[in-house]
């Protein structure tokens, strides 16, 4: 089962991007706001010099254009850095790496700061996942923040699917909510520039995401199965990297769970 877990991604269905007309036009709602109603309960700064594995496992084995390795993983500096680099590793050309948390969420409001690496090639992503088992073959998501390096945008979505397969082939065999309802690509400045913020607000009837503290898309959560999430904090190698600046770092200086104050469980 775990070997299932590691491997997979949710690059592989975003494939497609949608055309433009998509892109949603923000509302003023505010993320600060809609916090006067959470308490934290849950958070990493990154401090210190070594990932808290109480909190976190690693991804690890391949997906897309890498093979995702522990060792390229640190703390440094307040943050969680993911190196992405030029080696060889099995049949690919480049490592990276990710984390998942150990812990399982489910409603609340998800928060993290991060920074992308510059050049064109990475796919990085904060996503809330529930991994198919033998049993239950079937992969959910809510994509808080999906993007591709080089890029001036990122997406959202909250979609399942059926999926089929071992280590080596897993695929997608049927579509119980593909998302394209809830498909968004949000307009950004450049992410390798500066930290940003994304969030989201998981509740029985929506997910709300937001980029810097501002509302950007509101997904509609009554028709999707809901259960307990793991977080993601990931990046990995596309098909095609830019290979000029190796390597490079995808940095995160913190990530957060707040549940809302009248949610005991
Ligand atoms: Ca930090």
């Amino acid at each position: 089962m775990i070997s299932i877990v590691l491997l997979l991604a949710p690059a592989v269905l975003v494939a497609a991007d949608p055309p433009a007309e998509s892109t949603a036009a923000p509302p003023a709602e505010k993320a600060a706001d809609l916090l006067d109603d959470y308490s934290l309960v849950w958070f990493d700064d990154f401090e210190g010099d070594s990932l808290d594995t109480d909190k976190w496992r690693y991804r690890t084995g391949p997906r897309l254009g890498s093979v995702q390795c522990p060792e390229n993983v640190s703390i440094a500096d307040g943050k969680l850095r993911i190196a992405l680099k030029k080696e060889r590793s099995g049949d690919l050309n480049h490592t990276a790496g990710g984390v998942i948390s150990k812990k399982a969420l489910r409603y609340g409001y998800y928060e993290a700061r991060f920074k992308m690496p510059r050049d064109r090639g990475w796919h990085s992503s904060f996503f809330l996942c529930i991994s198919p088992t033998p049993a239950i073959p079937i992969l959910r998501e809510i994509d808080i923040c999906e993007q591709n390096s080089g890029f001036l945008h990122y997406t959202v979505n909250a979609h399942e699917i059926v999926v089929q397969g071992t280590d080596k082939s897993l695929r997608s065999i049927g579509v119980i909510r593909n998302g394209t309802r809830t498909f968004r690509r949000v307009p950004t400045p450049d992410l390798s520039a500066d930290f940003h913020t994304w969030g989201a607000e998981f509740t029985p009837e929506h997910v709300k995401f937001f980029f810097d503290g501002s509302l950007v898309s509101t997904a509609d959560m009554t028709d999707m199965k809901h259960g307990d999430f793991n977080i993601w904090l990931t990046s990995v190698a596309r098909r095609t990297v830019d290979d000029s600046n190796l390597p490079a770092y995808m940095l995160f200086d913190w990530v957060r769970y707040y549940r809302k104050r009248t949610d005991t469980k």
